[in-house]
């Protein structure tokens, strides 16, 4: 029998699935609502690096990629800071975790199959057996197969190393769900976005990735975030991106009696 991808509605069972099968997918997280203002703040985005020649393609020269939008809009960062990510974050990467980066990510007509990867990929082999990073991956459109939904490897989360990333690997699943739903994903697991092979479809998603609190962030947020921003951040928002904590050595006291 194939592979049957988990699909629940809260983030009560997430760490359970993600444990057993590296991915699991959160329905129904943004209404439709939430979900078209969210795109269209992203589709403004997109024009305006379109005008300023600054837009970054991948794949083919297809994929539309705004590698942060933390500094871009409020509604990018309530996402952060959403109920649904700082439970499963908190549940997932124990006892404290960072922002590491948070982009987007929109197949278009023509974008090519990316390689296939782990997110945690420059964690040296081998792998700790706990999960040290997690991508939220935020639909903002259906993910079909014809758009270029993410596909993954079964059981590559129990690999203590990641892929070769020049080869096909037979057997990865696409992820299909619906606008509006989240993609829960252990960095450990092997993952790749589809081709995109229709005639006029986008497929965009938001990457929102955490690591455990000792791995350094993706993005230097401190060069990233203007003084003005910063002083409108929430106390959350604030540890999350690192400006509350710049050493660790008040942190070990967490660690007595383990
Ligand atoms: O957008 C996707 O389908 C996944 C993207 C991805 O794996 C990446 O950018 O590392």
């Amino acid at each position: 029998m194939g592979f049957a991808l988990k699909h629940v509605t809260s983030a009560d069972d997430v760490r359970h699935h993600l444990q057993q099968d590296g991915v699991v997918v959160i329905d129904n997280v943004l209404d439709g609502d939430e979900v078209g203002t969210l795109r269209a703040l992203l589709d403004a985005e997109i024009e305006c690096d379109l005008a300023a020649g600054t837009l970054f393609r991948d794949q083919g020269d297809c994929n539309e990629r705004l590698l942060d939008i933390v500094c871009r809009h409020k509604a990018f960062r309530d996402l952060v800071e959403h109920p649904l990510s700082t439970a499963v974050a908190s549940a997932w990467l124990k006892p404290r975790y960072r922002l590491s980066s948070f982009g987007a990510n929109v197949t278009a007509p023509g974008s090519k199959e990316m390689f296939i990867h782990a997110d945690q990929i420059y964690v040296p082999a081998p792998w700790p057996a706990y999960p040290v990073a997690l991508n939220l991956i935020w639909a903002l459109d259906d993910f079909t197969l014809e758009r270029g939904a993410t596909h993954f490897l079964p059981g590559s989360h129990k690999s203590d190393r990641g892929p070769d990333t020049t080869r096909i690997y037979p057997g990865t699943v696409p992820i299909l769900c619906k606008a509006g739903s989240v993609v829960a994903m252990d960095a450990r697991v092997w993952h790749h976005t589809g081709a995109n092979t229709t005639v006029d479809e986008r497929r965009a998603a938001l990457l929102l990735y955490f690591v455990n609190w000792f791995i350094i962030p993706q993005s230097d947020w401190a060069a990233m975030i203007p003084p003005e921003l910063r002083d409108d951040l929430s106390p959350l928002m604030l540890e999350l991106l690192g400006f509350r904590e710049k050493a660790s050595m008040h942190l070990f006291e967490q660690f007595d009696g383990m």
